[in-house]
């Protein structure tokens, strides 16, 4: 690692910028974007952790809504910019693209902004105060209205403000979301303890305290085995195979491995992996090395061991990796994000790397842990066995989906273009049939299902494909499933969800997701799926509307009903307060069934006036969470997600 000078830093203005189009930086200017300004500044400080300057971080949620994020690393240098001639803190805070990190000999990259967090979080605060101790004393700098400095420098230096130990170093920076840019500037303890905990996970040892002056509630979060902990968290409403998850480090040239993985009874795997802490949530090259890797050393283990005999085909990857939860976290001193949204990685020292650590130590694992591997191999044994069981009902299966299409229940739609079709897959035969009489026959067609569908999280792929629900699915979708799965086949351009909006259909609705997910992200992950979200209410009412009260006066008669639909509670709670408004009746709307087929159109159905949530995963750590939480045997935490997602009915999954 290089010393910091600060001939080391990249110039390049623009806090105006960033103002102006706030959703290139952070994303959005909603509830995400805002909790954004939070990750950027913890970065730095976890960068600082990354370079082994930093052990502790403290989170502060103030009552006047502003953040306070202090680290214990060296302090952010508050020494003369050679070129700006101004502190380089300064240069940090309030030039875009200054920063060490564009040079990894100075600074390894966590992930966020490469760099330009700082002044962007500047650029879209209200207020900004900088505290560095160094040195033995504390300097400060604050910044209001979007990053422009309002302390008075001092012969060109930051202004002293007090004095401290030799020893005490770090940095600290309170910063307020500015209100005109944010569509809210509230934020969201659960949000940030969430993230907290995966920051804890990630790092090991790394302490980090939170404080929630709105609640007065205080958490710590540290974790003294890393990911080895973050994966038993994700199991721990699981059967698992082993008691505990094993844990694998080491180096390969300049590269940095850790895996940590634990076998669950489940029919599914889950491999996370994180590349200098960013979640690369489409894998690559560092997925790649470990499957290959774990792949080879099985079907090694299981001819040695004589759980395959000299007839049988190896394993498939896929039977070993069955049941698997997996962590892998990396550090690599250049990596390569790549595809559209830069989620995946590209090295290819990263793929040898996460290969050859692996390999090498799991080895020396199951040496000395025979039991474990036993276990792993006797599952895969049974995958494998199911897999040649499955192979044969699936083939069966493909085989009949052409009968199943004109079996089942679906109303296709006359349109043979799938950029204007639709499939609606309504819960129950009678919600259906009211949806099939309203809906526009050209381009929308319904899938009735009957109940609730297969939980695929328990069952075998097998008994899934066999199911009746799933299987007229498959079938009008178009698209096939597994490795047949071919989304340029699939007939719709929207696969939308309609059920009621209760516990039941939530219930549904998440156990559909599932089923996608786990079996066709592809759909999810090109934005095909969504959740209807018919209303909840329709209120009648009668209005005074200002413009017309003098007329109205005159003419009593004048004064008309109308009425409206409302979609939650909120909103319903917000119509209520609207001045001029007299609520004559308010009907809650208990299912899709209490409405008629004009109803239903214009409120679910018609392209123009209903709402559509498009379903996404942006997080797969927290997707799999979901999952498995939902899915567990575990009661409570199922109960608690599904109530959750109806209240929630319009966020993204
Ligand atoms: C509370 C949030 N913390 C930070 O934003 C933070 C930035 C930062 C930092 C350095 C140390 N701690 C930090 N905390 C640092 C120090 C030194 C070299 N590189 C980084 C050093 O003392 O030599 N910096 C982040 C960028 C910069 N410093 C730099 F560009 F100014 F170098």
């Amino acid at each position: 690692m290089g010393q910091y000078d600060g001939s080391q830093i990249v110039v390049l203005e623009g806090l105006e910028a960033v103002r102006k189009r706030p959703g290139m930086y952070i994303g959005s200017t909603g509830k995400r974007g805002l909790h954004h300004l939070i990750w950027e500044i913890l970065d730095n400080s976890i960068d600082e952790h990354l370079a082994g300057f930093c052990s502790k971080i403290d989170i502060t949620l103030h009552k006047d809504g502003s953040v306070t994020i202090q680290d214990n690393g060296r302090g952010v240098p508050v020494d003369l910019h050679p070129t700006k001639k101004i502190p380089t803190v300064r240069v940090v805070y309030t030039i875009l693209h200054a920063g060490g990190k564009f040079d990894n000999s100075v600074y390894k990259v966590s992930g966020g902004l490469h760099g330009v967090g700082s002044s962007v979080v500047n650029a879209l605060s209200s207020k900004m105060i900088v505290e560095i101790r160094r040195d033995g004393k504390v300097y400060q700098d604050c910044y209001e209205n979007g990053g422009h400095p309002v302390t008075k420098l001092v012969k060109g230096e930051l202004p002293v403000i007090g004095t401290c130990k030799k020893s005490e170093t770090g940095t600290k920076v309170t910063f307020y979301p500015d209100s005109s840019i944010f569509e809210t500037v509230e934020f969201k303890a659960d949000v940030i303890k969430k993230k907290l905990k995966e920051i804890a996970y990630l790092n090991k040892n790394l302490q980090i305290n939170f404080m929630n002056e709105i609640t007065n509630e205080s958490n710590t979060y540290q974790e003294e085995y890393g990911i080895q902990s973050f994966v038993r968290y994700l199991t721990r409403d699981e059967h698992v195979l082993h008691d505990d998850a094993v844990y694998i480090e080491g180096k390969s040239g300049d590269i940095e491995v850790e895996v940590a993985f634990q076998y669950t009874t489940n029919y599914s795997e889950q491999i996370n992996a994180f590349c200098n802490r960013i979640n690369v949530v489409d894998g690559g090259t560092l997925v790649t090395g470990f499957k290959t890797a774990l792949t080879r050393i099985m079907n090694l283990y299981a001819r040695e061991l004589g759980v395959l005999k000299e007839k049988d085909e190896n394993f498939d990857g896929k039977d070993i990796r069955n049941g698997i939860v997996a962590i892998i976290s990396i550090k690599h001193p250049d990596p390569q994000f790549e595809g559209q949204t830069k989620t995946k990685l590209g090295n290819t020292d990263a793929k040898s790397a996460v290969d050859e650590v692996f390999a090498f130590e799991v080895q020396r694992y199951f040496d000395k842990n025979i039991e474990v591997l036993r276990s792993i191999l006797d599952n895969s044994m049974k995958s494998y066995n199911a897999r040649k069981a499955s192979d044969k009902a699936r083939n069966a299966v493909l085989k009949q989906l052409h009968d199943v299409d004109t079996r089942s229940k679906l109303a296709s739609c006359s349109s043979k273009k799938p950029e204007e079709c639709e499939v609606y897959i309504v819960e129950g035969d009678s919600a259906g049939g009211t949806v099939k009489t309203a809906r526009n026959r050209k381009t929308q067609a319904v899938l009735p299902l009957r109940g609730k569908i297969l939980n695929v999280e328990k069952a075998t792929l097998e008994k899934i494909l066999l199911n009746n629900e799933i299987k007229s699915m498959i079938a009008s979708f178009g698209c096939g499933i597994g490795d047949e799965f071919d989304i340029t086949k699939l007939k719709y351009d929207k696969i939308i969800i309609l059920t009621d909006a209760d516990v039941d259909g939530a219930h549904i609705s998440t156990l559909l997701l599932t089923f996608f997910y786990r079996f066709m992200p592809e759909l999810i992950n090109e934005g095909k799926i969504y959740r209807g979200l018919p209303p909840l209410y329709r209120v009648e009412f009668e209005s005074t509307d200002d413009k017309n009260e003098n007329e109205m006066k005159k003419n009593r008669r004048k004064k008309q009903k109308k009425s409206q639909y409302i979609f939650n509670d909120f909103e319903l709670e917000k119509f209520k307060k609207i001045p001029g408004n007299r609520i004559l009746n308010i009907q809650r709307y208990k299912g899709l069934g209490e409405m008629d087929a004009e109803q239903l159109w214009e409120t679910t159905l018609n392209p123009k006036t209903r709402v559509l949530a498009q379903v996404s995963i942006s997080d797969t750590v927290e997707a799999d969470e979901i999952t498995t939480t939902l899915m567990s045997s575990n009661v409570p935490p199922r109960r608690a997600f599904i109530m959750e997602e109806a209240k929630y009915a319009n966020l993204d999954v």
